[in-house]
């Protein structure tokens, strides 16, 4: 693989049970940002997401629609997909886990394991929650007996299973955690990680006895069991790798030098519900086997309705498609991106929405078309030539700030931090009043710095914020005479020469307007 920064940014795979809702939208457009951002400073990108489509909650969906499991499968696959282009997610792979060449990933992984002796047979007793896909123990359960997790009603189970010595590596995954401060983030949740890694840390079941589950993949050491669905879905982020090469002779998979492949990702990005899987599961699997840890894993918040969660099975979910044909795409990944802090949770409500939403018009817009129909009027659509440095400093210092808000993935703050820039320069336009100098022919000069200016940071704007809002930035883009949105360094080093403009660019219509036209349509 080349020197070229890069970077490996994954979802979860989301269960191809259940439509993709504002919650799955929110994990895929914070990958998308950041996918975006890190392509648009010259990394090369892998960005990864997915459908997990094994294991009894696909099985049972499937007996419950009366189809065959995989055309349940091929269905919502492809409903993911649709929703993530019309949403503009633009993702570099989308991995099934009912692919030939994850299968076989999978039975690798398991066979690696099973030959390192950490792999034995035993039998499991204990409870079991379809919707989540998790075993729990006794003490596990709520007062009522139902699962910690989701509260639905948990099954009794006792079978044989395979399990993995996962609890070999409690120690090693706890030094692991503690001399890296920011692996998992936010602190709030490495805390979580390290509290519950401060019990005894068991095995983990990884099998099913193919008697009571059919849909998954079977060991490679005994077919009549399929593999743990969480043990296959974790593992989608190895395939997608390219690291193992199950085509390969046994011992040279791929498992002993992984330099020529993605592995390891750089960050996974997650929800806090599947924290324990990922922080826990994944990282002492990836041990078992002797492969490196991920770089980094991001467990965000809820979005939730009052106090409760956002979940289809609570039927409270916001379609984000619906707000989406009111406002525009970019207004809604606007709207989620801006108003979650990472790692907090955030409460949909139509004013907070309708808050950020005139953030854009009234500032971001504002400015936009203010800016431009100034350089209409004022010279006829061509940008005059000047330095166009009166908010150097504060273009600088945006930039440093959003640079470190990315990176330490604090997105909502990055986001302010450019936000802020447009207010700036709404007050540059106040305090150096462009009509008052228009009136005047000797302060010709000092009008073209000032649209000159305006210019100039509305391209550092469109740059900001194009990984955001890329269908509005390549508009924005266009009126002011670029070709293309300009890379972060681009926007700041230069302006193109004598730019021809387009006036009259309504990027965000006023709020009112959009529900008028909405009521009248
Ligand atoms: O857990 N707020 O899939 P899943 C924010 N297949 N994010 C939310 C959300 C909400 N209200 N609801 C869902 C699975 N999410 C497994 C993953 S990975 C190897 C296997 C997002 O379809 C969030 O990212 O239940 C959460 O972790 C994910 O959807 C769960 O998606």
């Amino acid at each position: 693989m080349s020197d070229l920064p890069r970077t490996y940014l994954t979802t979860p795979i989301y269960y191809a049970t259940g439509e993709p809702h504002i919650g799955h939208a929110y994990t895929s457009f914070l990958a998308d940002t950041l996918a975006r951002y890190h392509r648009q400073t010259g990394a090369s990108v892998l960005f990864l997401t997915g459908t997990d489509e094994h294991g009894q909650k696909i099985q049972e969906e499937a007996t419950r629609r009366g189809v065959e499991p995989q055309k349940l499968c091929d269905e919502m696959a492809a409903r993911f997909r649709q929703a993530w282009a019309e949403l503009d997610i633009e993702y570099d792979r989308f991995i099934r886990t009912t692919e030939e060449e994850h299968r076989q990933v999978v039975r690798s992984f398991l066979r690696r394991l099973h030959r390192r002796d950490l792999i034995y047979r035993d039998t499991y007793q204990g409870w079991y929650c379809v919707h989540e896909e998790r075993y729990w123990t006794e003490k596990d359960l709520t007062p009522e007996g139902n699962c910690p997790d989701c509260n639905r009603p948990v099954r009794e189970i006792e079978e044989q299973n395979y399990f993995f010595r996962m609890s070999r590596y409690q120690e090693e995954l706890i030094r692991h955690i503690e001399s890296n401060a920011d692996w998992i983030v936010p602190e709030v949740r490495r805390n979580e990680v390290l509290g519950f890694l401060q019990n005894p840390l068991s095995d983990l079941s990884i099998s099913r006895p193919r008697t009571r589950l059919r849909w998954g993949i079977p060991l490679p050491f005994d077919e009549d069991h399929v593999t743990y669905v969480w043990v296959d879905a974790l593992i989608n982020y190895l395939t997608a790798s390219g690291a193992i090469r199950p085509d390969r002779p046994e011992g040279d998979e791929g498992f002993d030098d992984v330099s020529g492949s993605w592995w390891p990702a750089d960050l996974h990005l997650i929800g806090k519900d599947i924290l324990t899987t990922h922080a826990v599961y994944w990282p002492t699997l990836l041990l078992g086997a002797g492969l490196p840890l991920p770089r980094r894993i991001l467990a965000h918040g809820w979005w939730t309705v009052g106090r409760d969660k956002m979940s289809k099975s609570l039927g409270n979910v916001v379609d984000p498609l619906a707000l989406r044909e009111q406002f525009g795409t970019d207004a809604v990944r606007w709207y989620l991106m801006r108003e979650m802090p990472t790692g907090g949770d955030a409460s949909y409500t139509p004013e907070r929405f309708l808050i950020r939403y005139d953030e854009l018009a009234n500032v971001l817009g504002n400015l936009a078309s203010r800016a431009l129909s100034m350089i209409g009027r004022y010279r006829e659509g061509v940008l005059p030539q000047a330095a166009g440095v009166g908010l150097e400093d504060e273009i600088r210092e945006t930039l440093a700030s959003f640079h470190q808000s990315m990176e330490s993935l604090r997105l909502h703050e990055a986001l302010g931090a450019a936000m802020d820039l447009a207010r700036v320069a709404n007050g540059y336009v106040e305090a150096t009043e462009p009509w008052a100098l228009a009136k005047n022919p000797e302060r010709a000069d000092e009008l073209n710095e000032v649209l000159s200016t305006l210019h100039r940071t509305l391209g550092v704007l469109a740059a900001l914020l194009f990984p955001v809002m890329p269908g509005k930035m390549r508009e924005l883009a266009a009126a002011l005479g670029l070709e293309g949105v300009p890379s972060l360094e681009e926007s700041v080093r230069s302006t193109p020469l004598a730019p021809r403009v387009s006036a009259g660019l309504r990027l965000f219509p006023k709020a009112d307007k959009v529900a008028a036209d909405a009521g009248g349509a």
